[in-house]
């Protein structure tokens, strides 16, 4: 059935166009799809890009892939899909999340409910006849019930303003906007500006193809080897025999990751066991070396000793002291920043003849001139200029929406004072409409498919439990958010996030308040108050049969 003959059908219902308009076609638009439909309700999907994939489809720069490991990088729900599919290294590439995004759209049979090609520009909550009015760059506009944010929490790419940027006459390229074709470096002089996660899998790649390669380094980070490798069948048979034990353990961990801590603390243990989790955990690489002590986050003598550690492999890599001090971080706890990894000999790729490290930190750059980057000590020539500079997180994909809730409030408004979101879905003065991996939900710092998919099955169980009980609306209640937002707060201040500059906290974006956007507590403990709030007939919010309801007296739980 095509959408048009879809909507003819659920034309009516609730006297909306469709039960739920959701926005975005990645691993939260997907997975909602899905589990709508699977429910019965009339659903549109509508996504800016030409395919499925979300992140996956945009970010194509050269070395792209995911940090977290392929075998639970993929969904959850289906034992079929989980056992059919195989990705072909321990972390898997842009190229094949994207294939994997294509397999599951096409086994699912997803892609007659997404409408492609088409960016939501706002959306109106229509308090005459109680449904979000959502309107599309295309000029038209969609009634629907319930609508879904699943616009993703890093997909607002963020280009400095620097002054000249315009006379600039080589090719620039933001890494999340990254074309489909090859992009040309031979025989060019190359800049990245950024040396973050992006960066970091970016750099030795462009490093081997272009003439000259010019990085330019604000913040140096804690690169921790990832120890990529094949996986071969003995591997996937490991995997599929243990699968419902790695999952459950995903499930119950802080972040969303399938293993534990090796240690709770540093605190206690001797030279020799600190020292061996170090070791254990380097060889093993990756977010496994994040898990040896529990309190890095929260314990400065663990993250110190971490840090140290950290520091003194840079060093051993680096046979150029001058060198390693400029790459060896000195302004931030490890993991308080976002810790990329490296795949690929990210700083040996600073010892390659064609490789000039600019520190902006000690020489800012002051702008862009027609052939190149001018800083304050310094002027390079350039053919390209590759930003790896990030994004406005969390609240980016949001608010460049126009959202208007009940009362006319808008979006704008009522984050006016910073980001508010009851367990990250839910806002009041905003009926019906729900937030994946919105600000104070646990987000990108956990496993984003795994967190992504409990937020799912929180918001759809929801929409259930309403249909079940006669409820056609319902509202996070003010003081609900406003304790969440609190709580979260608290949270962070306890841990060492507090201490560095990071896109965590805002900080990267000009003018941006400086406050955590996400739930530290753990993926597990979020999980955890959704079941409980569930559970107690969605303690929190406010459930009514009609609008008036919800402006008045509302259903007390
Ligand atoms: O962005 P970032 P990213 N002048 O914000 C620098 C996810 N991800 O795209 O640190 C000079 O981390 C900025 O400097 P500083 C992952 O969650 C996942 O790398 O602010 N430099 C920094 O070095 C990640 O955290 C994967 O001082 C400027 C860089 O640009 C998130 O995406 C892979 C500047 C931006 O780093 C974002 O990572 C890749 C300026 N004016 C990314 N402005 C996976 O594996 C900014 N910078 C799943």
């Amino acid at each position: 059935m095509g959408l048009d003959q879809k909507l003819e059908d659920s034309a009516g219902v609730g006297n909306a166009d469709l039960d739920a308009v959701v926005i975005g076609a990645g691993f939260a638009g997907l997975y909602s799809l899905y589990r709508l439909r699977e429910m019965g309700l009339s659903v549109r999907v509508i996504e800016k890009a030409d395919d499925v994939g979300g992140t996956w489809y945009h970010n194509r720069y050269p070395g792209c892939r995911c940090d977290t490991e392929s075998h639970v990088y993929c969904y959850s729900f289906s034992d079929e899909l989980l056992n059919e599919w195989e990705y072909s290294e321990r972390y898997p590439k842009q190229q094949e999340i994207f294939q994997y995004f294509q397999h599951v759209a096409d086994r699912f049979d997803l892609r007659k409910d997404i409408q492609f090609e088409t960016e939501v520009e706002s959306a109106e909550f229509d308090e005459g006849s109680g449904n979000w009015v959502v309107g599309t760059d295309d000029g038209s506009t969609l009634s629907t019930k319930h609508f879904i944010l699943a616009v993703g929490p890093l997909s607002d790419p963020f280009v400095p303003d620097f002054d000249g940027t315009d006379s600039f006459e080589g090719d620039t390229y933001h890494t999340a906007k990254w074309p489909h074709e090859r992009v040309d470096f031979e025989g060019k002089s190359v800049a990245v500006i950024g040396t973050g996660s992006t960066g970091a899998q970016a750099i030795p790649r462009v490093a081997e193809r272009a003439d000259h390669l010019t990085v330019y380094q604000r913040t140096p980070n804690y690169i921790i080897p990832a120890r990529n490798h094949r996986l071969t069948e003995e591997d996937y048979e490991e995997i599929r025999a243990n699968y419902d034990e790695i999952w459950e353990t995903a499930r119950s961990t802080q972040s969303g990751h399938p293993y534990e801590y090796t240690y709770p603390s540093v605190e206690g243990l001797s030279e020799e066991e600190i020292q061996t989790a170090l070791d254990e955990g380097w060889e093993k690489g990756g977010f496994r070396f994040f898990h040896a002590f529990g309190d890095l986050l929260s314990n400065w003598e663990t993250n110190d000793r971490v840090a140290e550690f950290i520091s003194s492999k840079i060093r051993e890599r680096l046979d150029d002291p001058e060198l390693a001090e400029k790459l060896i971080p000195d302004d931030h706890p490890y993991g308080a920043k976002r810790p990329p990894l490296d795949y690929e000999g990210y700083y040996e790729t600073y010892l390659r003849d064609n490789v000039t490290l600019v520190d902006v930190r000690e020489a800012p750059i002051e702008r862009l001139t027609s052939s190149g980057i001018r800083t304050t000590d310094a002027e390079y020539e350039h053919d390209v200029i590759i930003f790896a500079t990030g994004f406005d997180a969390i609240t980016g994909g949001f608010t460049r929406l126009d959202i208007t809730g009940r009362n006319g409030t808008t979006l704008e408004a009522a984050w006016e004072d910073g980001p508010r979101a009851y367990l990250g879905y839910s806002i009041d003065g905003f009926p019906n409409m729900h937030m994946i991996s919105g600000p104070q939900s646990p987000a990108a710092i956990t496993n984003q498919p795994v967190s992504i998919e409990r937020q799912v099955e929180f918001i759809t169980g929801m929409i259930d439990y309403m249909r079940e009980n006669g409820y056609d609306y319902i509202e996070a209640r003010k003081e609900s958010v406003d304790d969440w937002v609190e709580h979260t707060a608290e949270i962070a201040e306890k841990t060492l996030y507090t201490e560095a500059r990071s896109w965590y906290k805002g900080d990267n974006i000009p003018g941006k308040p400086s406050t955590m956007l996400m739930y530290a507590g753990g993926f597990d403990n979020h999980s955890e108050k959704c079941d409980e709030v569930a559970d107690n007939g969605y303690e929190g919010y406010k459930l009514a049969e009609t609008i008036k309801g919800l402006a008045d007296t509302d259903v007390e739980v």
